[in-house]
């Protein structure tokens, strides 16, 4: 099957994606109550829906158990998330991989929570070389190597990670913006939990944190038939090819990358987000 984006601002996206992104961005009014979850794909945006799901229900696991996560919490650029979004009540919660030119701009004018999660580029890259095998809508290769010169040259869904994390680290300081990473919440997940329940105002006892954190683990979430993606139809997830919840680990990149393609990502890398602070990034 030939697999066709949608292209806008010179950026591909998946066909399923809202037809007018201009509309989207220009006119969709975000309110000062919603919880918003950005990442670049593949970064552990889905971990952090689960998260803030929890923090939402002071650990009580019915409502993940019962719920769809895409419908807990949809994702906007995508239309069948967007529908879901009109009709939710209030706070909202939902999730956007889009970049931050073309993220809803009333957003930047709210005092809607945001929540940023970033992950080692590297990891991101053997994430999504195995996902977009699996996810029917996206183009995939069998050869890692090409996959790999396809997502330094940006030519990948949602365009190139050093553009969207530079472009969304522009809010780094703002009171209503977290930046943490995927890594953070490897090394302490109950810390981590702790700081996002903060940010969301939501005050937990140690017995709610405990069950956040025990549902929330990678374990959980794969038995978890609300989160683990298996109810997804067909038309999006061929499920013979593998599945969403594929290893959960830090540093599968030391699986997969020759050390010709270390070298030459630390090449791209050091010009690429020439001029951040040292010490911003778990991976440096
Ligand atoms: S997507 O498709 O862009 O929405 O994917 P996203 O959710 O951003 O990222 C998917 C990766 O996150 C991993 N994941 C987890 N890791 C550890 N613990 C938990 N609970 C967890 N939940 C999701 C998921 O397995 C993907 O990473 P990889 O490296 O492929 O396993």
């Amino acid at each position: 099957m030939a697999k066709e984006y949608l292209w806008f601002e010179g950026l591909p996206f998946l066909t399923a994606t809202v037809r007018d992104l201009r509309s989207l961005r220009d006119e969709f009014v975000v309110k000062d109550e919603d919880v918003i979850i950005l990442s670049y794909p593949k970064s552990g945006t889905n971990w952090m829906l689960e998260i803030v799901s929890l923090i939402h229900t002071k650990g009580d696991p019915s409502w993940v158990k019962t719920v769809l996560n895409w419908e807990r919490s949809p994702w906007i650029e995508i239309q069948e998330g967007f529908d879901l979004i009109k009709n939710q009540k209030d706070p909202r919660s939902y999730n956007s991989h889009l970049p931050i030119q073309l993220f809803p701009k009333s957003f930047f004018q709210s005092k809607a929570k945001a929540i940023y999660v970033m992950r080692n580029p590297r990891d991101v890259i053997v994430s999504g070389y195995h996902f977009f095998k699996v996810m029917v809508l996206a183009k995939s290769t069998d050869s890692f190597e090409e996959y790999f010169e396809w997502f330094l040259q940006g030519n990948v869904l949602y365009g190139s990670w050093f553009d969207h994390v530079r472009g969304w680290l522009q809010m780094k300081g703002k009171e209503n913006f977290l930046l943490i990473s995927y890594e953070e919440l490897q090394q302490d997940l109950r810390a981590s939990v702790e700081r996002i329940s903060q940010f969301l105002g939501m005050k937990l006892s140690p017995e709610e944190l405990n069950s956040v954190v025990k549902n929330v683990s990678f374990q959980a979430m794969k038995e978890n038939k609300m989160s683990n993606y298996s109810q997804a139809p067909d038309n999006f997830i061929d499920h013979s090819r593998g599945e969403f919840l594929r290893k959960g680990i830090t540093g599968d990149w030391k699986n997969h990358f020759t050390v010709a393609q270390s070298e030459a990502f630390d090449k791209v890398y050091q010009e690429k987000m020439a001029g951040l602070p040292q010490g911003l990034f778990p991976w440096d």
